[in-house]
């Protein structure tokens, strides 16, 4: 029997149950199987048949009187909701959230105080401002929202991968927004914020220059939903049995660390697998691969707000780690996948109101305002009053109330009682247990202002770039100069580097010459002068906050036939053994044959598969095979991408004629680029790959490196 390397991934295959039969006019009937399941319509009444409607004649009209066929395309024509008007496309998993630390001294919440107590959750991560059907690697900010489905009523954490956001007051979001989406005369550009409209709002907009800085990173290009951070953004407040109150941020950590890809790898994702981030955690949670987050804390007291050097209800500024530490109290996995994608992820409603008893908001005006949205938009979006009642949105624990009727009302009371206060010995309301609002002393004219407490917009920004790693900042150079290359108004450019020249002086100059400006344009007026005194905070990089470890990640292994069994097997048993995956790839999708007899199986084949798939690669080939990849430009693609792309490459002697007909000589051998003779290489170059990426050698191969 052949040996067989097998692949790594992949669902098992579903058996068929039907059979095909040829009916009395010639036509082929898709019937169950004897021990199949019959279809039947909506009222439950058995198929004849589904393959034709109901005709006078063979080649007549079709009736009306065909009700089957009236059913199924009537529904079909009402199968579509409206998608979210932000945060359309995303993605979510089921999990559950374990208590570790109990918060009992700040808040009298249930799920933050029972220790042990594993609460289940509901986890949709999405882009902002694609649509539905929009390409995963959109540079854009990811939502992070979590629904945790507490003994005491749903507890709504409706956040973002970036600490901070755009806007300080909520009256902004739709101008926002229509300046972020598409264009309304073209409907483009789709899922970028590469075009006019967009820069044109923020620079017009200072208190954006934060949120600028953050998105402009490779935050917003992340390699994966399982290696985002998630942020609360708003201060909230705990309440404790006392009726105290102590703020809180919230924070979502991955235990997989931060990762991100190479802009021109998300450009490429994009076209290879659009679906790169959803298939990335399908795939993980099926293998059982379970990603993981930290809930963590930043608690802090008025005498810290008072003191602090920005304002805590403004949404544009991060706490510093350093100042406040964040307090781990908690983890959660994501560790079930969704039955139906629509009944779940898309039904799924999030809304920041969704509180419980010990924890409560404060008067962040963008808070204030996200609490009227989210109600207001669910009914739009799922038709209904009743959203709760469908089972994604509805708590696990038993509601009670006087609320009734309306659209598909499926949770409807019994009895004879519909009014409160009412002496048929229904529900009440509970003085001891109920959501009490922290009662916090509010006075002050009525007035549409915006406190001088938020007129900081720079200081954060520059201490946000200073915090980054020499290549992080030149990413975020390249990402300014790209995006505003893609704005055709010059004095939207110009207006642009005058509010990077109150951040960073050498950004802007960088900026500047990557677009081409013939003078540097004046500094943006401040309200406030920017403060240079903050220091850096080693929080605010991706670089510096990586696993070092090669879990969870995905090896490329480009095999062609002939190719060293023992080089392929112990790369295969190594990534396993380091809790990676990996995935052959070929000439053709079956795989090939190895120098032993071995057939490695395929899961690609070579031109489904570019290298931007994967995290590193491996190329072991044989002689005559690395002479047919030199002549192919997907395979040659593969090799050099990855190298562009500053990925670590693993090769066998072999393959280095391939290596030099897809660009890379021996003058660009770098310590990425790693021979593979030995199991002693394999295992030295597994170790390696816990570096995850060498972006040094990313100034060697970019026109734009300084
Ligand atoms: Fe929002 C959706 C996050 C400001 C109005 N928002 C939405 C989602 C996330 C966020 C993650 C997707 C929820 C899901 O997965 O279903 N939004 C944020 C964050 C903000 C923010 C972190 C600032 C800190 N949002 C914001 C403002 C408004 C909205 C200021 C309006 C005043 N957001 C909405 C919405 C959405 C939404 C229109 C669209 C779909 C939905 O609510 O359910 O109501």
């Amino acid at each position: 029997m052949t040996k067989t390397i097998a692949k790594d991934t992949g669902t098992p295959p579903q058996g068929a149950k039907f059979e095909t039969q040829v009916g009395e006019g010639g036509e082929l009937h898709q019937i169950a199987s004897p021990d199949g399941d019959v279809l039947t319509t909506q009222q439950g009444i058995p198929v004849f048949d589904d393959q034709n409607s109901l005709k006078v004649g063979d080649r007549g009209p079709t009736l009306l009187e065909d009700f089957h066929f009236r059913e199924k395309i009537f529904h079909f024509d009402h199968e579509r909701i409206p998608e979210r008007v932000v945060h359309a496309r995303g993605y979510g998993a089921h999990g559950t959230f374990t208590l570790n630390e109990s918060l009992e001294e700040f808040t009298s919440a249930g799920v933050l105080t029972e220790v042990g107590e594993q609460t289940p959750m509901f986890v949709r991560f999405s882009t902002v401002a694609g649509n539905k059907g929009s390409a995963d690697l959109a540079r854009d900010v990811r939502g992070f929202s979590a629904k945790f489905y507490t003994k005491e009523g749903n507890w709504d954490i409706v956040g973002n991968n970036i600490p901070v956001f755009f806007i300080q007051d909520a009256i902004k979001f739709p101008d926002l927004i229509h300046a972020a989406k598409q264009e309304p005369d073209r409907g483009f550009p789709q899922a970028q914020t590469a075009h006019d409209n967009f820069w044109d709002f923020i620079s017009l907009t200072p208190e954006s220059m934060h949120m600028v800085m953050w998105i402009m990173s490779d935050r917003t290009i992340p390699r994966g939903f399982r290696f985002v951070e998630g942020f609360g953004v708003h201060t909230f407040r705990l309440i404790n049995a006392e009726g105290k109150g102590t703020y809180v941020k919230f924070h979502f950590k991955p235990k997989l660390g931060l990762q991100s890809v190479a802009w021109n790898e998300a450009v490429k994702i994009n076209g290879a697998d659009p679906d790169f981030h959803r298939r990335d955690l399908w795939d993980s949670i099926s293998q059982g691969n379970f990603p993981e987050w930290d809930l963590g804390v930043q608690l802090f007291d008025d005498e810290f707000a008072d003191n602090f050097e920005f304002d805590v209800l403004d949404s544009t500024k991060i706490i510093p780690e350093e100042q406040i530490p964040v307090r781990i109290i908690g983890s959660f996995k994501l560790d079930r996948l969704v039955d139906n994608f629509f009944a779940e992820t898309e039904q799924v409603a999030f809304c920041t109101q969704n509180i419980v008893p010990g924890i409560g908001f404060t008067n962040d005006p963008l808070l204030q305002g996200r609490n009227f949205s989210y109600l207001d938009t669910q009914l739009k979006r799922l038709g209904s009053t009743n959203f709760t009642h469908i089972p994604i949105n509805a708590p696990k624990i038993p509601v009670k109330n006087y609320q009734q009727d309306g659209h598909m009302a499926m949770r409807n009371p019994k009895g004879r009682v519909n009014y409160e206060p009412n002496s048929w010995d229904g529900p009440r309301e509970s003085p001891s247990k109920g959501y009490k609002h922290f009662p916090s002393q509010e006075t002050g004219r009525k007035a549409q202002v915006r406190s001088a407490t938020f007129a900081d917009h720079y200081s954060q920004a520059r201490q946000f770039f200073i915090s980054q790693t020499e290549i992080e900042k030149k990413h975020i150079g390249d990402a300014l100069t790209f995006e505003l290359s893609k704005v055709e108004r010059v004095d939207i450019r110009e207006l642009m580097v005058g509010h990077l020249l109150n951040i960073d002086e050498k950004l802007a100059k960088t900026v500047a010459t990557g677009l081409g400006l013939k003078a540097m344009p004046p500094k943006a007026k401040a309200a406030v002068e920017p403060r240079t005194d903050l220091p850096a905070s080693d929080a605010l990089s991706i670089l510096k906050n990586t696993s070092g470890s090669f879990e969870g990640r995905k090896l490329g292994i480009l095999v062609t036939d002939g190719a060293p069994a023992a080089i392929v097997q112990a790369l295969v048993d190594g990534i396993v053994a380091a809790k990676a995956t990996y995935e052959i790839i070929a000439p053709k999708v079956a795989g090939a044959t190895l120098d032993d007899g071995t057939l490695a199986e395929g899961k690609q084949k070579i031109d489904g598969a570019p290298s931007v798939l994967y995290d590193a690669v491996a190329i072991v080939v044989s002689a005559d095979g690395a002479k047919k990849l030199g002549k192919d430009k997907p395979a040659k693609d593969f090799v050099s991408d990855a190298f562009g792309h500053a990925k670590f490459i693993g090769f066998n002697a072999d393959a280095k004629p391939f290596l030099e007909k897809a660009g890379i000589e021996d003058e660009d051998m770098d310590d990425g680029v790693i021979a593979l003779g030995s199991k002693g290489d394999v295992d030295a170059f597994l170790k390696t790959l816990g570096k995850l990426r060498i972006w040094d050698r990313e100034l060697n191969v970019d026109l734009d490196a300084p």
